[in-house]
């Protein structure tokens, strides 16, 4: 069956109709994907639903205050088969864990997401390109749903926000997003809380991890393109979970002059594993999709193969050509800001 795109409340009328509900999420899970769905899961758990929360890598560490990280698993119960499975936060099918279960586990797959995307999967999409996170459209589900907006619900949610937004910071902030954040506010979120605990508690390591990524750095196409890379075994040497890397690759976008930055690293399966970034004239999501990946404007990844200079030499040459090629800068222009 191809994907039938659904209205929101198309989307509600599923959720609420399902007894038994397996969600699912991306792989390298990010505070938007592990946010919507356990706040998703607190919802339909609410309207006394079964819901099993399938994260083939557990939650991240700086996410694990949220109810119901505690309640995940990594395989399946034994059981007939969910009336719906969801996946949140995923644009492809490539990016849910390899051992996400086959369509034999459940009577239908519903997508909820928030990406630009040109491989839609599932039975049926509900895609919102203008939310800011996944953890938005969760809302208004709930609001559809009938479910108040609580505070286990609202700290989900906020977690999407801010990990999805960088704190309030990109384009996709909308006034929508300030009321939605007030909202949240109403329902109990403390924020200096959930920023401290989701970006300011990392273990005294990630600064070792840091120092030895930062001194990667390396600057190209005239000190337009930059790049870190992540040595093999780094982390797992220093006894760092993935989620430590987060942010790491906004010191090398954030440098003068950059338009386009690069981190790299060799991932589980032996592959380079390559998140790009880009202050807003360089599309990175275009960049990402010519080596098989994907993702937004601004923030995309690929994955490429090893080894991991070559990979990175590939990266630099590509995002060197996408400078090459924007159109001059008028003075003042900063129109690029909005994308
Ligand atoms: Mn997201």
């Amino acid at each position: 069956m191809a994907a039938e795109d659904v209205t929101e409340e198309r989307a509600a009328e599923l959720l609420g109709a399902a007894r038994r509900v397996l969600l699912g999420i991306h792989r390298n899970p990010d505070g938007d994907a592990v946010g919507s769905a356990l706040g998703l899961a607190h919802v339909l758990r609410g309207r006394g639903a079964e819901v099993v929360c399938f994260f083939a890598e557990g939650v991240p560490a700086p996410f694990r205050f949220l109810v119901g990280a505690d309640r995940t698993v990594d395989r399946l119960p034994e059981g007939p088969p969910f009336d719906l499975a969801v996946a949140l936060d995923c644009g492809d099918p490539s990016v849910l864990p390899r051992s996400w279960p086959d369509a034999t586990h459940y009577r239908g797959l519903l997508v909820l997401d928030h990406h630009p995307v040109r491989r839609p999967f599932g039975d049926w999409t509900h895609r919102d390109t203008a939310a800011a996170c996944v953890g938005e459209v969760v809302v208004r589900l709930a609001d559809r749903l009938g479910h108040a907006l609580d505070r286990p619900l609202a700290e989900a949610v906020y977690v999407s926000l801010v990990t999805d937004t960088g704190f309030f910071r990109y384009p996709s902030v909308t006034p929508a997003v300030f009321r939605l954040a007030a909202r949240l506010l109403e329902a109990g979120v403390a924020p200096w809380k959930l920023a401290f605990l989701v970006d300011e508690n990392y273990p005294a390591a990630r600064i070792e991890m840091l120092s030895a990524v930062l001194g990667t750095l390396r600057l190209t196409a005239g000190g337009t393109v930059a790049t870190l890379t992540v040595a093999p075994g780094l982390l797992e040497g220093l006894g760092l979970g993935n989620e430590n890397l987060e942010g790491v690759i906004n010191f090398a976008r954030g440098i003068r002059g950059v338009e386009a930055s690069a981190q790299l690293r060799v991932n589980e399966e032996g592959k380079v594993r390559c998140s790009l970034r880009s202050r807003g004239r360089v599309d990175v999501a275009g960049l990402a999709r010519a080596h098989g990946g994907g993702g937004h404007h601004n923030a995309a990844g690929c994955t490429l193969e090893p080894p991991l200079e070559a990979a990175r030499e590939r990266i630099e040459a590509a995002a060197a050509a996408a400078v090459a090629a924007l159109p001059p800068l008028a003075p003042g222009d900063d129109s690029f800001f909005e994308n």
